[in-house]
C-alpha cells in the first residue's frame, strides 16, 4: 500500500543509485546502508531504478528485487517513486504492477525509446501504464530518451493518474508554462542538478537528481534558501554544485558519486559495465582533483569534500 498522496511528494528526492557489488550483483547490505544514510540526511523522498539507478542495465527481476529491498528499508518514512520505464509497454506494466503491489507511492517512466516512436505511440504507452495501476504516474522528460514537446505533455497530462513530470531539461521557462497550461497542482520536479535553483525559481515542486545522493546538504540549502527568498545563498550553493558536477562529468559520474559516498563511509559499490568503475590509482587522481577544486574555489560545508 502506498503511504503518501502525490502532493506530499515534494522537496529533495535523490535519484538513487543501484548498489552493485564487485561482480555486478545487487548488494542488499550496501543498499540498506546507503538508503539509511540518505534518510538520515533528511531527504524528502526517493526515486528508484531510473537513469541514475542504471535500470536499463538490469533485468526486470533485478529491478523488482531492488525496489523490494528499498521499500522494506524505508518502511514508509518517505515517499518512493519507482521508475518503471522500459522500451516496451508490456514490460513497463509488469514493473508498474510490481511497484504498486510492493508499496510504491508513485510510478514514473521515460517515453518508449530507440525506435523513435511517434506521438500516438507515446501517448498510448503512457495511457496503458497509467491505467494499469491506481497510483500516480510521473512522466520523465529527459533528452536521453527523447524530449517530449509541450503539446504532447499537455495531452498526456489529461490521462487519469498522470500527476506530474520529472523535467530533466534546461528549458526552465517551460516549468512555469506547464504549470500555467496544465494546472498549478500538476507536479513538476526539476531534474537537472546543475540548474536546481533555476528549476525551483521557475516553480518546480521538488528536485530529483543523481547528485542529491552525494551532497544532499547543498541541495537542501538551495531548496530552503529559495523558499526563504534568500537568493544570495541559493546562488552561492548552486555555484558549488556546478563546480563539483562539472568536474565529476569528466568521468563516469555514477562511479564518482559512489567514490564520494565511500569516502564518507557509505559502501556505495560499483556501476555495471559498460560504465567504468575506478581502480585505486584512478581513485587517487579523482580525489586529488576534488581537493584542488575545493582549494581553488574555497568550497566549504560539503561533507564529502570536508573529509578529504
Ligand atoms: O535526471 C539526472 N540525469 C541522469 C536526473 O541521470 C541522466 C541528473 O541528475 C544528472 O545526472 C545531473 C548531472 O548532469 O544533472
Amino acid at each position: 500500500m502506498a503511504n503518501f498522496k502525490v502532493d506530499e511528494i515534494k522537496g529533495i528526492i535523490p535519484a538513487a543509485l543501484t548498489i552493485f557489488g564487485k561482480d555486478e550483483e545487487i548488494d542488499e547490505k550496501g543498499t540498506r546502508l546507503y538508503i539509511d544514510y540518505l534518510l538520515k540526511q533528511g531527504v524528502d523522498g526517493l526515486y528508484l531504478t531510473g537513469s541514475t539507478g542504471e535500470a536499463f542495465l538490469m533485468d526486470l527481476d533485478e529491478r523488482k528485487k531492488y525496489v523490494e529491498i528499498v521499500v522494506d528499508e524505508v518502511g514508509g518514512r518517505v515517499p518512493i517513486i519507482v521508475h518503471i520505464g522500459d522500451i516496451g509497454t508490456k514490460k513497463s506494466i509488469e514493473l508498474a504492477k510490481h511497484a504498486y503491489n510492493t508499496g510504491a507511492d508513485a510510478i514514473s517512466s521515460v517515453p518508449p525509446f530507440y525506435w523513435q516512436f511517434g506521438e500516438e505511440n507515446i501517448f498510448n504507452y503512457y495511457f496503458d501504464i497509467a491505467s494499469s495501476v491506481p497510483i500516480p504516474l510521473i512522466v520523465y522528460n529527459i533528452a536521453l530518451a527523447g524530449i517530449l514537446r509541450l503539446n504532447i505533455i499537455k495531452k498526456i497530462s489529461k490521462i487519469e493518474n498522470v500527476k506530474g513530470i520529472k523535467y530533466t531539461a534546461t528549458t526552465h521557462d517551460q516549468i512555469s508554462t506547464i504549470k500555467d497550461q496544465v494546472g498549478q497542482s500538476f507536479l513538476v520536479y526539476s531534474g537537472c542538478d546543475e540548474m536546481a535553483a533555476s528549476g525551483l525559481i521557475n516553480g518546480a515542486d521538488g528536485i530529483i537528481g543523481s547528485f542529491l545522493s552525494l551532497m544532499p546538504e547543498l541541495f537542501i540549502d538551495i531548496y530552503n534558501a529559495i523558499q526563504n527568498n534568500d537568493l544570495a545563498t541559493a546562488k552561492a550553493k548552486q555555484k558549488d554544485v556546478i563546480r563539483i558536477i562539472e568536474y565529476s562529468l569528466h568521468y563516469d559520474y555514477f562511479s564518482v558519486i559512489r567514490l564520494g559516498l565511500k569516502w564518507m563511509g557509505i559502501p556505495a559499490g560499483y556501476s555495471r559495465r559498460p560504465f567504468k568503475s575506478y581502480n585505486d590509482e584512478e581513485e587517487k587522481i579523482i580525489k586529488r582533483g576534488f581537493l584542488d577544486l575545493k582549494e581553488r574555489y574555497h568550497i566549504q560545508d560539503v561533507k564529502f569534500l570536508d573529509l578529504l
